[in-house]
């Protein structure tokens, strides 16, 4: 028995040393055969050219690196080279415009107050981390925002969206707070557009041409010169500027004071402290839909005088009706900005709020 023992050993042994054997050839033909490939050892392989320079990479690390200095992108590793354009849209929102602490620049309240969520409230719940919300100053935070890429031969069609973040001076960027927003789609000409959860969403009236490059492309909406879709799509601000209009509250593309005014109630009336329902209750601190400062609070006579002031003053309601019903988010379709479940949460809510309105008359 013993020696049978020994005997595979031996022969155990003599394979291992003829598979080291043939591994070292092999690794010395590798060696050799180095020089041979220059492009690519797989599909992934591609070449770049900016500003003069051809750069040629190819696939295979995990950790991928990217270097941009200048005119000039270097990526290696998995990273398509047609891929990732970097934008920087530039907007106001009527709401925290409404009465600003500091002229050009929109209040940053909930962001001061940390009510702002580290999850986006929009359909990808994008998260940041809470250190994003310490900047103060012209760039501190205002809220999250929505950014849509939409086909240039099909302006319903969205071929990219995404939540990002609202600085108080207009700069729409990413997730970090501060930079520029790369987004992983081929240099185009694209229709923009930008949305907040209870302003109306706007386009630029024509496709935008994205380059590649890394200085961003800027869409500036707070621009009057920069046209955008439809009619009215924007409230001009007494500075000049450009804003997305504030009031819709429920989200429904209309702003209107009976379905508004009615969102505004849903909040108040559902907030835990407020025990009588009433909708007077003054005490709605936090992160609500219907707060159409962007102050943190929902206030009934606040938020409702603001939305029938808007409804009165707006341009084509030239009959100033407090009914009319067509002041409309100028958008050829609209925003998939929240969930199925979103919505028909909100749905429950409202008929909620609604039934105790009615049972308490
Ligand atoms: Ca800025
Ligand atoms: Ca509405
Ligand atoms: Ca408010």
């Amino acid at each position: 028995m013993k020696s049978k023992i020994h005997e595979y050993q031996n022969k155990y042994l003599k394979m291992r040393k003829n598979i080291i054997t043939i591994f070292i050839i092999a690794i010395s033909s590798v060696l050799q055969g180095q020089s041979i490939e220059k492009f690519s050892i797989d599909s992934g392989g591609a070449s770049a050219t900016a500003g003069g320079i051809q750069i040629l990479y190819t696939i295979g690390e995990v950790n991928v690196q990217e270097y941009s200095n200048a005119s000039l992108s270097v990526s290696e590793g998995f990273i398509n080279a047609d891929l990732k354009i970097r934008i920087n849209p530039k907007m106001f929102l009527q709401g925290p415009m409404l009465s600003p602490a500091n002229a050009g620049l929109m209040n940053d309240n909930l962001r001061a107050a940390g009510y702002i969520p580290t999850t986006s409230p929009y359909t990808d719940a994008a998260t940041c981390t809470a250190a994003v919300f310490n900047a103060t100053g012209d760039n501190a935070i205002v809220d999250w925002v929505w950014v849509e890429l939409r086909d240039k031969n099909n302006n319903t069609s969205v071929i990219l969206s995404q939540s990002a973040l609202l600085q108080r001076d207009g700069d729409v960027v990413s997730t970090d707070g501060v930079s520029f927003i790369n987004l992983n789609v081929s240099a185009d000409d694209y229709y923009v557009v930008v949305n907040h959860k209870n302003h109306l969403g706007i386009m630029t009236e024509t496709p935008v041409l994205i380059t590649k490059n890394s200085t961003p492309t800027i869409i500036d909406f707070t621009d009057v010169a920069t046209g955008t879709y439809g009619t009215h799509a924007q409230v001009t601000l007494s500075s000049g500027d450009m804003a997305l209009w504030a009031g819709d509250v429920n989200g429904d593309g209309l702003v209107n004071y009976s379905a508004d005014v009615n969102r505004v109630s849903t909040d108040i009336i559902l907030f835990p402290a407020n025990t009588e329902f009433s909708t007077s209750y003054d005490f709605v601190d936090g992160y609500f839909q219907s707060d159409v400062f962007l102050d943190g609070n929902v206030s009934f006579s606040n938020e409702t005088n603001q939305l029938q002031l808007s409804v009165l003053l707006y341009p084509l309601n030239t009959s100033f009706s407090s009914q009319y019903n067509l002041f409309l988010e100028q958008l050829p379709s609209p925003s998939a900005m929240r969930s199925s479940l979103q919505l028909s949460r909100e749905q429950v809510r409202l008929d909620q709020a609604l039934e105790i309105l009615i049972n308490l008359n």
